[in-house]
């Protein structure tokens, strides 16, 4: 929290006197940070910004971080324990529910016993989840922190059921869409507009049992652990009310569901983290559901050129409908990707996106764009334990690398936004979807994803 503090305050006095400067020397005394109205420059961008009032476009504003700080939206009454008393409130719910038992084993659709949200948490009923490759990692077992057996799926949409002590922001029968990513509200990095990074993050804590240590799910006597804290794979699902956001009422849950991860991480990855200019040219490595949502991304930040790499060619009809201006195949070259990228570019992209989840690619990315002010976003995580080698000279020139997790979006307030942006028309992930199955289907979702023929599948319970 400290070093967060000491950054901005560092930033803040560089600013004109004033308002601002008082506020921060008055945050220094107070030896607490002084906390922006608006840390969303992504949001500024295509939506406009609800809270700063932005147009969009005009992210850039310095003076839109650091305004004094609305007052704080008035609290939602608690719901009292009254009128929690649905059907199944407080009660153990059996349902059906994907089982991971152990890497390297397709997933099995088992009864489970869920058991109602203890204080600070929710119970949802899942309505649609979609798979994710990340959900196949675990399945593979290449996903780092998890524990077996485990309940897989981070891409759904639902209605709550029922709330513990203390839940505020949501409520009996309001949809709402579970945050793999949750925003606390309260770390340094929940307080820091610069990242979504929550500490309460799976890289930084694990989040394969509720935040007291225990699991809310068991299937024939045996504890099973949660994943990301939100286990979609299960039609009733607990979750910290961290890792919650309430969204439209009118939302479609059997495609808004893709906010959840797929839309939101790569739609945020060219808008917020690489923040692509307009006439600019864009290499997107991967044209899976995540990469072709940076190929929107992209689309919609006015970039002129977009190249689209896949050894998929089945990918690039999508990829073209949505933006993409040429796409090219790896395995059709002489030379490696990132040599022709360069030759086609004068030099090199300026900004190259990795969305596989790869090393040869996260390099081949690096060294497509231009070495002096290209920049590289790495979107997909490679496998448990990789590390990456690579020439040192390709940042001393002035490239830059950085990630990319779930669209830089500060989750709770940016993805109910997003599906706000969705229900006015603002952008199209519906196009994502090639498949709707039942859950019990599930396995055939998986290979549909393996084998390439899909880029969503959308599980309906
Ligand atoms: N060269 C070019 N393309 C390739 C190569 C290669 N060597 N190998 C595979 N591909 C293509 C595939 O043909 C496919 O079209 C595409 O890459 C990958 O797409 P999908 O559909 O398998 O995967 P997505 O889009 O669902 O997910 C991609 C991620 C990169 C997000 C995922 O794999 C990942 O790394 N997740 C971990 C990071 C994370 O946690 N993200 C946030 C939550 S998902
Ligand atoms: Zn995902
Ligand atoms: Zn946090």
């Amino acid at each position: 929290m400290r070093v967060a503090a000491r950054r901005w305050l560092v930033g803040a006095a560089a600013r004109p006197p004033g308002w601002l400067g008082r506020a921060a020397a008055f945050a220094q005394e107070a030896g607490r940070p002084h906390l922006p109205a608006c840390g969303r420059r992504g949001l500024c961008l295509p939506l406009g910004c609800a809270d700063c009032g932005a147009a969009p476009g005009r992210s850039d504003e310095p003076l839109v971080r650091y305004r004094k700080a609305p007052e704080p939206a008035p609290r939602q009454q608690p719901v009292q324990p009254a009128a929690l008393k649905m059907g199944t409130a407080g009660k153990v719910i059996k349902c059906k529910a994907a089982i991971a038992w152990e890497a390297n084993k397709p997933v099995s659709v088992e009864e489970v016993e869920v058991a109602p949200p203890k204080a600070r948490e929710v119970r949802v009923k899942i309505v649609a989840t979609g798979i994710c490759r990340t959900d196949d990692h675990v399945l593979k077992g290449s996903l780092p922190n998890i524990n077996y057996p485990v309940i897989p799926g981070h891409e759904g949409a639902g209605i709550v059921e029922s709330i513990g002590e203390g839940v505020t922001c949501v409520k009996p029968g309001d949809k709402v869409i579970p945050l793999c990513l949750p925003q606390c509200g309260e770390c340094s990095s929940c307080l820091n507009p610069d990242t979504n990074c929550c500490l309460k993050t799976h890289l930084y804590e694990s989040q394969n049992l509720m935040p007291d240590n225990t699991s809310r799910f068991t299937c024939k006597g045996q504890r099973i652990y949660h994943f990301l804290w939100i286990s979609t794979f299960s039609e009733y699902t607990v979750m910290p009310d961290s890792a919650i956001a309430k969204i439209d009422d009118d939302a479609p849950l059997d495609k808004v569901c893709l906010f959840g991860c797929g839309f939101s991480t790569g739609y945020g990855a060219a808008i917020n983290t690489a923040k692509v200019k307009p006439g600019s040219t864009c290499a997107v490595f991967g044209l899976g559901g995540v990469g072709l949502s940076v190929v929107m991304g992209c689309k919609s930040a006015g970039a002129a050129r977009i190249i689209g790499i896949d050894i998929n060619k089945n990918k690039f009809v999508k990829a073209k409908e949505l933006g993409a201006t040429e796409c090219i195949d790896p395995q059709d070259l002489k030379k490696p990707v990132q040599e022709v990228l360069v030759e086609m570019t004068d030099h090199g992209v300026d900004y190259s996106f990795e969305v596989i989840g790869r090393v040869d690619t996260m390099t081949a990315a690096l060294e497509s764009c231009h070495m002096g002010s290209g920049t590289c976003v790495m979107v997909g995580t490679p496998p448990a334990g990789s590390r990456i080698s690579f020439d040192p000279m390709l940042l001393f020139t002035g490239r830059t690398w950085k990630g990319s997790f779930i669209g830089g979006w500060k989750t709770k307030d940016s993805i109910p936004k997003l599906v706000s942006g969705y229900m006015e028309k603002k952008f199209n992930p519906d196009v994502l979807i090639t498949h709707t199955l039942p859950f019990e289907k599930i396995s055939e979702g998986f290979e549909l994803l393996c084998s390439g023929k899909s880029i969503r599948s959308i599980l309906l319970f």
